[in-house]
């Protein structure tokens, strides 16, 4: 491993000043009330970054009594939607304008490069924000043609208060998925940030109120998920909930909120995405992408390509040249240029990703590279990649979240549609190929909720997300996300003189 070594040196210090570690709570700095803290670590070394506020019951209950009030009595979904507007498209601004030390605190906490954060994610979290500052003024009702002599009217109306349970994947991502919608649409918000990933939503929470938005609109707790999480999912003034993360995590909040308040619930859960190569194209290029579709943010993504089904006619080719491309990631210090892969976020995650390396090599899968942790401190894996992998491995059915690509062998269309499909998730999933009837094929036929063809891992604002299956309920992101956080109201009025 040429990039071993660069795992030994010293981390390099990141570029900012950590000022925020309690909780947001009606617009203020606030401890927890237990006065507890909890560490949070950087995935580097292992070390603790700093100690943060850990929310616990009492403070998920000051919290939603900040948002209720302020959704109850405003001025939030009272203000004209142009006003929340401004306010949004302001945070949008303060967050660009912050944008490297907000990247520096994501990529710390997190592990991610820091390049990753600074020229990707949070960009992504400018965009999304403005998608939706644009929005809050554009969403209006309906008027339908009734039988009858009656005017009938549709309204829109925000939800009320939200609930918001995020992962440490994709911390600010997350955030902006969920807060965006939830505000323009005049809800207001209680945040839940993961006990690994606390400290960039602070920061950004409080640019929210330098732009203008009024105390009690948007709360962050940082917090362990049995405690504060279940206490935010089974609160009975919470109205709604929206979760990403495990699939067995999703399960629990969805009984939390059926139990207490029965409040609608969106999830966005795991998968096992394929990554069909067919024998048609560029191997070369097919290599690459498949290789990002896997490899991307250490393999910490949702919709991870993670299992590569590639033709038959063209495997043993693709398996090589896989190899290599593995060999030459370049893993190490995320704040140093040019690293592509940094450590997985913790030592579960990391113990985890080892124990199903081991579960591939022990179910007869074929270890082409990698295959061990790298370096001897914080919790970097090698780029490892197992071929003649079969459907029924632990490795071809469960969600590993780490660089382990998983290569599968097929040999027509009808097969591997039948193979992709015989998961309990439906995420996502990726075609490469220049036949575009094969292309149509597979796209209507994959039971998923995105293909990407000819590209994989490609987001826009204005595109849904979410899954099929186990892999969630509902869609973030564009108009479908904004349906999420509102409720419909229809209004009948008789009329008096029904000629006119
Ligand atoms: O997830 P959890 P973890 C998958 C991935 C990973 C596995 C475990 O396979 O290896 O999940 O990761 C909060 N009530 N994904 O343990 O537990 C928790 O505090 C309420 C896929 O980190 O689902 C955090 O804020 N909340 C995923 C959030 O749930 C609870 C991203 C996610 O944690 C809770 C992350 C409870 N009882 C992991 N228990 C994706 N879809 O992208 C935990 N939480």
């Amino acid at each position: 491993f040429a990039t071993a070594a660069v795992v030994e040196e010293e981390p390099i210090t990141p570029p900012v000043q950590i000022n925020h570690t309690q909780h947001l709570i009606n617009g203020k700095f606030v401890d927890s009330a237990s006065g507890k803290t909890f560490p949070t670590f950087d995935p580097r070394t292992g070390e603790v970054i700093t100690h943060v506020s850990q929310g616990e019951v009492e403070d998920v209950n000051r919290a939603v009594a900040a948002a209720r009030k302020a959704f109850d009595e405003g001025p939030w979904p009272k203000m004209t939607a142009y006003e929340r507007s401004r306010i949004l498209f302001r945070a949008a601004d303060l967050i660009e304008k912050h944008n490297d030390e907000i990247a520096a605190l994501e990529s710390w906490d997190s592990g991610k490069t820091y390049e990753q954060s600074s020229l990707v994610e949070i960009p992504m979290v400018i965009r999304y924000m403005r998608y939706y500052a644009g929005w809050a003024d554009k969403i209006h009702g309906l008027v339908v043609p009734a039988d009858g002599p009656h005017h009938v009217q549709v309204l829109y109306e925000p939800i009320g208060v939200a609930g918001q349970i995020i992962p440490w994947n994709f911390p600010l991502v997350m955030f902006a998925w969920k807060v965006g919608p939830a505000l323009a649409c005049g809800n207001t918000v209680i945040i839940k940030t993961a006990q690994q990933t606390p400290l960039s939503a602070l920061y950004v929470a409080k640019l929210f109120h330098e732009a203008g938005l009024p105390d009690g609109v948007l709360n962050v707790v940082s917090g362990y998920g049995p405690t504060a999480g279940a206490a935010l999912a089974s609160h009975m003034d919470v109205d709604k909930l929206a979760f990403t993360g495990s699939t067995p995590t999703g399960k629990v909040v969805m009984e939390l909120a059926a139990k207490s308040n029965l409040k609608s619930v969106i999830l966005e859960l795991g998968g096992k995405s394929p990554m069909i190569v067919l024998e048609d194209g560029d191997v070369d290029q097919a290599v690459e992408l498949a290789h990002s579709a896997l490899f991307f943010n250490q393999g910490q993504c949702c919709c991870a390509g993670s299992r590569t089904f590639v033709h038959e006619r063209v495997y043993d080719e693709f398996v090589e040249k896989s190899k290599a491309r593995a060999l030459k990631r370049v893993v190490g210090d995320p704040f140093r240029k040019g690293v592509e892969q940094g450590p997985q976020i913790d030592g579960d995650q990391f113990n985890r990703i080892l124990h199903y390396i081991k579960s591939g090599i022990d179910g007869g899968a074929s270890l082409v590279t990698g295959g061990d942790r790298l370096g001897s401190k914080g919790f970097y894996i090698q780029p490892t990649i197992f071929s003649d992998v079969k459907d029924d491995m632990i490795i071809a059915k469960e969600e590993i979240f780490g660089p382990v690509q998983s290569i599968f062998k097929f040999s027509d269309l009808d097969e591997v549609i039948r193979r992709s499909n015989a998961s309990p998730f439906g995420l996502a999933a990726g075609v490469f190929t220049n036949n575009m009837d094969n292309a149509n094929t597979l796209m209507r036929a994959l039971r998923v909720g995105t293909v990407w063809i000819n590209c994989y891992g490609v987001f826009d604002a204005a595109l849904p997300f979410g899954g099929y299956k186990m892999s969630g309920q509902g869609r973030e992101k564009g108009i479908d996300s904004l349906k999420a956080y509102l409720e419909v109201k229809s209004v009948v009025t008789t009329l008096k003189n029904p000629a006119w």
